[in-house]
């Protein structure tokens, strides 16, 4: 059996095992407690204490795409991965990157400033610059939204649940303001039943999501 730990970007690989109609169970850990103290069998899986985590029998697993990619392909094939000899792979594998390394990880840390720094350092020069680098990498996906509807071309990829996370997650960073075809999009592919479906299990982010 799949197990993931916590939600987080731990909704990313909940939406894709729902995409893939894959067996699994969520296992929710509670960041905001003092992980060490409360949470051992968590810490014995990741002791870097961060989500998401995921068990696969034998294999143990952090970093959200990376489980994406090895979910995919030990329990694929799925159209949702787009073959190395496929046209569509590079700009597949560019945006499924792209959305943890280039947007996730630059609007964390915008979300973490407005919200969690103390007052005085919620507009500091990192929070800017992280604020900025989010912004530099949304010029990629906003040209491609010009060129096609999904980030890969014309049908929906995995590439797709990498983007839109950190698309959902700048709505609830503060101070983003998502222009029209980018909500456009947004609102496609969290259309999408497994979305709804794993929304039904990661009930935690389905409780903190903005209204629009
Ligand atoms: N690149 C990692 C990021 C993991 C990450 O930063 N997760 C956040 C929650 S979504 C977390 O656990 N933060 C608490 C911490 O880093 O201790 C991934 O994609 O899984």
């Amino acid at each position: 059996m799949i197990t993931v730990y916590g939600e987080g970007r731990g909704l990313r690989v909940v939406w894709l095992l729902e995409e893939m109609g894959l067996a699994y169970r969520l296992r929710p850990v509670d960041l905001s407690k003092k992980l060490k103290d409360s949470d051992p069998e968590f810490l014995a899986i990741n002791p870097g204490g961060f989500i998401p985590a995921m068990t696969d029998g034998d294999v143990t697993m952090v970093e959200s795409i990376a489980i994406m990619e090895y979910l995919m392909a030990r329990h694929g094939p799925t159209e949702l991965a787009p073959a190395p000899s496929d046209p569509r792979y590079p700009g597949y594998l560019q945006f499924l990157h792209l959305g943890e390394a280039g947007l996730a990880t630059a609007v964390y840390y915008v979300f973490g400033a407005h919200h969690l720094a103390p007052p005085d350092q919620r507009e500091n020069w990192t929070a800017q610059q992280a604020l900025r680098g989010f912004g530099t990498r949304m010029r990629l996906v906003k040209r491609q939204l010009e060129r096609a509807p999904y980030m890969a071309g014309e049908a929906f990829t995995a590439a797709d649940i990498s983007v839109s996370y950190a698309l959902l997650l700048s709505k609830r960073a503060g101070g983003i303001v998502l222009d029209d075809a980018v909500k456009a999009y947004l609102a496609r592919t969290t259309a999408r039943d497994a979305y709804q479906r794993a929304l039904d299990v990661c009930t935690a982010t389905r409780d903190s999501a903005p209204a629009d």
